[in-house]
């Protein structure tokens, strides 16, 4: 299959930024919440309806296509051969709820399992981040420089609530050694920082709608992208992501191994 990325990006960008616009404006309006696995894992009408609309405008265009979809609008997938989108309508539901901010639409574009476009629109910000390995990664027209190859000690490191409160994988003792802990509640969002070096990293427990889009930007950057043995993520399945410079991934990754 031959595709056009520029393409593919363009497209995607058009239909996040109209979907970001409508949260916007729908943003105090009453919802609808449902948790899913637990108290804290929430799902709105708007999560749904902003998958489905993003999912039929992605059949319509690349009807050859297959969808990975958070909400389940998506199709059922088995392997990466061809073209496959992964899209994840709203990252941080819960901040979408309660806080308003802090949430986001992502959507990767992969090809045979190769990343080629990833789009993460922080929707209040109103900051499109998008990018790809053919031309760079953008925050709206603005190119992102990749971010300096820092130490561990040097930067902030993003981390989910849930890993630092069990100290689950000695993510406690890393942060021990950083500038400090931040806790955003977007994996999204997350990635947007990391790929700006305003963090030098960020751990979580995450499914691949969750870093599809935002692992393509950062290897794009020159920043390391794995689970937290060190090895290339599974993009059908949940996986303890790591993201950071070379050099804190690689610190980190010494941490672990004193402790096994
Ligand atoms: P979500 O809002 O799209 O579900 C913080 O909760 C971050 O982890 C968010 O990016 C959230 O994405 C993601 N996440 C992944 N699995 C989750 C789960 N089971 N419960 C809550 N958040 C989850
Ligand atoms: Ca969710
Ligand atoms: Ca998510
Ligand atoms: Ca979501």
């Amino acid at each position: 299959m031959t595709v056009n990325s520029w393409q593919i990006a363009t497209k995607l960008k058009i239909w996040i930024q109209a979907a970001g616009q409508h949260l916007r404006q729908h943003l105090y309006d009453d919802l609808q919440v449902a948790t899913k696995s637990n108290r804290n894992d929430l799902v709105t009408n708007m999560d749904k309806a902003t998958e489905k609309l993003l999912v039929q405008e992605i059949r319509q265009a690349f009807p050859e296509a297959k969808i990975i979809g958070e909400e389940g609008f998506g199709d059922k997938v088995a392997d990466l051969s061809g073209l496959v989108f992964f899209v994840d309508p709203i990252d941080g539901t819960m901040n979408f709820v309660k806080e308003k901010e802090n949430f986001a639409i992502m959507i990767g574009a992969y090809l045979d399992g190769k990343g080629i476009v990833g789009v993460i629109l922080d929707v209040v910000r109103q900051k499109m981040f998008w990018g790809g390995p053919e031309f760079g990664v953008y925050c709206n027209d603005i190119q992102i420089k990749p971010p300096k190859n820092i130490d561990l000690a040097a930067g902030l490191l993003g981390v989910s609530g849930p890993l630092l409160r069990q100290n689950k994988y000695h993510v406690a003792d890393f942060v021990a050694q950083s500038s400090g802990a931040r806790i955003i509640g977007s994996a999204g969002v997350e990635f947007t920082k990391v790929i700006q070096g305003i963090e030098n990293g960020y751990i979580s427990h995450l499914m691949p709608w969750d870093f599809a889009a935002g692992k393509i930007m950062a290897e794009t950057l020159g920043l390391k992208v794995t689970n937290i043995d060190g090895d290339p993520l599974n993009m059908l399945s949940s996986e303890i992501v790591l993201i950071a410079t070379e050099r804190t991934h690689q610190q980190i990754m010494t941490i672990t191994r004193e402790h096994s």
